[in-house]
This record gives structure tokens, C-alpha cells and sequence, in this order.
């Protein structure tokens, strides 16, 4: 049934709020269709505003890997609040939560907290230029980390050409100062290096890209990043903004045991409140302001309520979480990659962890001219046949899908059969 309430809403929105959403990839432009407006969530269950509940996978984008609302952090949310929303001095709060994120992160020395993801990295980016005095930074096709201007950037018509810019509103002096490559092309990289590595800054890469769906580094690529870097005094930054507590406590770094020089971390790491990371070697941090050059500043940065919900989800990112999720994870991608047998649709399933994908091309996809091949009307259509069947996935093709340890495997077994029942509606459809 349409849901007339989101409708309503929907409409009002849209006198007020640019596209009704204060998120473009929340409009979904990309498949179709009306937004769900939320009216609540709890567990794995997201309540539209005509009360329908749907499994959800979006998870808030990432946060929520305990599921919505966990009492344990709801109650360090209230408890925090009473106390005051926000002082604008430190806190006894963001030193513990300091020195935890550091427990499980050890290439980080030093750490700041800013409000979002886009602040983490833009401020890492920063500090990299400012430590370095480099103004180039590299990125790679296919992977997003929050939209400051130097990184909302296209790569340029050749390989490693100055990048336009991907975004209105980009100046193309910012941009050209951003160079792109390919995900997972080691040769290019090292050839960028061998070609301008005196001038490049640093090296930013999701270790496990979800901004182009789910695709994991090849066996050498994120080694190849840290070494070319050292070797050349750029700095290497992980963003593990969605990778972070997700893949492991410790991130990709620790699923693949390594040491970037930076990392920004989001998401998780607050718990689904305002509240980011960026951090790393002491030499580096060391230029921030108050110590160094590099200016960076924050009203609500470290804000104790978002520390709080923060502090109450890192104390439940334990051994068992991820068992769990890597078992649930596993039957997810076994029976969609049944489903898709079955209904013949050229289709593939990409998963790290509890971050998953299904793209409507052949496999494998391991870089942006990959994961661009995949059917967008496809996966449009089956989009809406999991929705209708009561399955909240994210609204784009080129994102991933979230299981939180709220999901049960009663979840996972109705969602393999709603995605059997969507995909054979593709097929009836050829
Ligand atoms: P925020 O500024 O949205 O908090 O974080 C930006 C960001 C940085 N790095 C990575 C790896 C990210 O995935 C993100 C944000 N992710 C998107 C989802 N693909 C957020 C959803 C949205 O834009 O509404």
C-alpha cells in the first residue's frame, strides 16, 4: 500500500527543504518513488509514518550496529542531557573517550572529535597539507568521504590529470588540486608517485569502499598506499568513517592488521549522534592548532551527550558482535546469491563483514568502471519489490547495506525471501 502519510509529508517537505530531504541520497531520486518518513525505530525494525515496520538495512548509513535505540545508549544519552547539553569546554568524557578510541585504534596517537564525517576529513586533509606543505592530495574513482570541496572531484579526462570538479559550486583552482585514480590499480598509484610524489600530501582511500557499493581492496592495494606514501613523506589516511567499528572494533586496520598514518573515523563511533574523529601520528596531530598552524575548530566538537552515546556503543563492539554478524552475514549473501541463481538476473553479491551489496552486473566488482556497469532501472525495480515486501534497503545502487546485531536470523531467511520474490519479478519482467 502507498504510504499517503509519507506522502503528505513529503509534500510540506518540499516547500521547505531542498528536494524535502537534508540528504540528497534520502530524496530516492535513485529508485524511485516517495521517501519513508520515519516516525520511530527500535532493533532492526524501522516504523514509516503510516506505522509500517520494515527490516531495516540502511542502519542511519552505518551507525547503527547495535540497532536502533539500544537501551544502554538511549540511557547514556538522557543521563548526559540532564547534565547539560553542551558547555564548549573539555570534559572528563572526551578524554575517556580519547584514550578508548585509541585502545582499539593504535595508529592513532593523537585524535580530535568534530561533529560529522565531512569535518573528520577535511580536517585530516588539512593537517596532512600542513604537515607536509604539499598542496596535492589523491583519491580514488568510486570513493566518497563527505563533501568538501576538494573532495567532490572527478577524475580528470587522463589518468592522474588535474580533477574537475563533481559538484557545482567547486572552484576548478580547488579542485585540480585533486588527483584520482582507479580503486585497487596499484600500478597507477606508484606511477603517480614516481611522476609527482614530491608534491602530493596525502593519500585518502576507504579500506573497504561502501560509496560505490560494497568492494574490497585487492590482497597488496592498501599495503601499496602506506609504503608509496612513506617512501615518498606523503601521508597515508584511512577513512574509516563506515569501515570503522563496523569491520572490527579496530576498523580495517584491524581486520588486515595495518598502521595508516591518519584515520577518520564516524558512524559508529558515535553511537548515531553527531560525533566524528580524525587522528594519527603525534607529528602530524601535532600541527594542529593549539600546537601548530593548522587551524580547526568546533562548537559542539566533542559535545558530551554525543561522547556518551559514543562511550555506551564502543563498550558493546565485543568479540561476539562480530561473530554474530559474520554469521548473519554469511546467510545473507548465500541466499540472495541463491535467489539470484534462480531468477536468472545478472546480478552479483558483495560483502565484507556486515556490509554487503547486491549489484545488478557480473561479478566481481573491484573499481568504479566495474560497479558503473551495474543495471540502475534494475536495481530501481528491486528496490521497490523489497520495499513492498517490507524491506527497508538503501535506496541507491551504489551504497551498502548494513546488519546490525539487532537483525535476527528469522530477519535474514525474510529478506532472502523477499529479494527471491523481487528478482523473479525482474525476470517475469524480460
Ligand atoms: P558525513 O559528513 O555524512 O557524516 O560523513 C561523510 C562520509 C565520509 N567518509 C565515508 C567513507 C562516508 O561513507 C561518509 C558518508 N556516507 C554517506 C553514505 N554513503 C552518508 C549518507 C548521506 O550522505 O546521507
Amino acid at each position: 500500500m502507498p504510504d499517503t502519510t509519507s506522502r503528505s509529508l513529503f509534500e510540506r517537505a518540499l516547500r521547505s527543504i531542498p528536494g524535502g530531504v537534508n540528504s540528497p541520497v534520502r530524496a530516492f531520486r535513485a529508485v524511485g518513488g516517495d521517501p519513508i518518513f520515519v516516525q520511530r525505530a527500535e532493533g532492526a525494525r524501522l516504523v514509516g509514518a503510516d506505522g509500517t515496520a520494515y527490516i531495516d538495512y540502511v542502519g542511519s548509513w552505518g551507525p547503527m550496529i547495535l540497532g536502533h535505540a539500544h537501551p544502554d545508549v538511549v540511557r547514556a544519552v538522557q543521563e548526559a542531557a540532564v547534565r547539560g547539553l553542551s558547555y564548549g569546554a573539555p570534559t572528563e568524557l572526551e578524554v575517556r573517550f580519547a584514550e578508548r578510541v585509541k585502545t582499539l585504534y593504535p595508529s592513532i596517537e593523537l585524535l580530535r572529535c568534530v561533529s560529522s564525517g565531512t569535518e573528520a576529513t577535511m580536517s585530516a586533509i588539512r593537517a596532512a597539507r600542513g604537515f607536509t606543505k604539499r598542496d596535492y592530495i589523491v583519491k580514488f574513482e568510486g570513493c566518497y568521504h563527505g563533501h568538501a570541496d576538494h573532495l567532490l572531484v572527478k577524475a580528470g579526462s587522463g589518468l592522474a590529470t588535474f580533477g574537475t570538479p563533481d559538484s557545482g559550486g567547486v572552484p576548478e583552482g580547488i579542485a585540480k588540486t585533486t588527483l584520482t585514480l582507479p580503486f585497487n590499480d596499484e600500478g597507477t598509484l606508484r606511477a603517480l608517485f614516481t611522476e609527482r610524489g614530491e608534491h602530493i600530501a596525502a593519500v585518502i582511500v576507504e579500506p573497504v569502499v561502501g560509496n560505490m557499493g560494497c568492494v574490497a581492496p585487492q590482497p597488496g592495494f592498501l599495503e601499496s598506499i602506506i609504503g608509496v606514501c612513506r617512501d615518498h613523506g606523503a601521508v597515508s589516511i584511512f577513512d574509516e568513517v563506515m569501515t570503522g567499528c563496523r569491520l572490527a572494533p579496530g576498523g580495517a586496520q584491524e581486520m588486515f592488521q595495518l598502521q595508516p598514518d591518519m584515520t577518520t573515523l564516524g558512524k559508529i563511533v558515535g553511537g548515531g549522534m553527531p560525533l566524528a574523529v580524525y587522528g594519527g601520528r603525534s607529528d602530524i596531530m601535532s600541527s594542529i592548532s593549539p600546537l601548530g598552524s593548522v587551524y580547526q575548530a568546533g562548537t559542539l566538537s566533542g559535545n558530551p551527550v554525543a561522547v556518551s552515546a559514543g562511550l555506551a556503543t564502543l563498550e558493546h563492539l565485543v568479540p561476539a558482535l562480530y561473530d554474530r554478524l559474520e554469521r548473519l552475514g554469511q546467510r545473507l549473501e548465500d541466499g540472495l546469491e541463491r535467489a539470484i541463481a534462480a531468477s536468472g538476473v545478472t546480478a552479483c553479491v558483495q560483502r565484507v563483514g556486515s556490509m554487503i551489496t547486491v549489484f545488478f552486473c557480473d561479478g566481481p566488482v573491484r573499481s568504479w568502471k566495474d560497479a558503473d556497469r551495474a543495471d540502475r532501472k534494475r536495481f530501481a525495480a528491486f528496490f521497490g519489490g523489497m520495499l513492498r515486501r517490507g524491506v527497508y534497503w538503501p535506496p541507491a545502487q551504489f551504497e551498502a547495506a548494513f546488519i546490525s546485531g539487532a537483525h535476527t536470523e528469522d530477519d535474514i531467511d525474510r529478506t532472502i525471501e523477499a529479494a527471491a520474490q523481487s528478482l523473479e519479478a525482474l525476470s517475469d519482467a524480460d
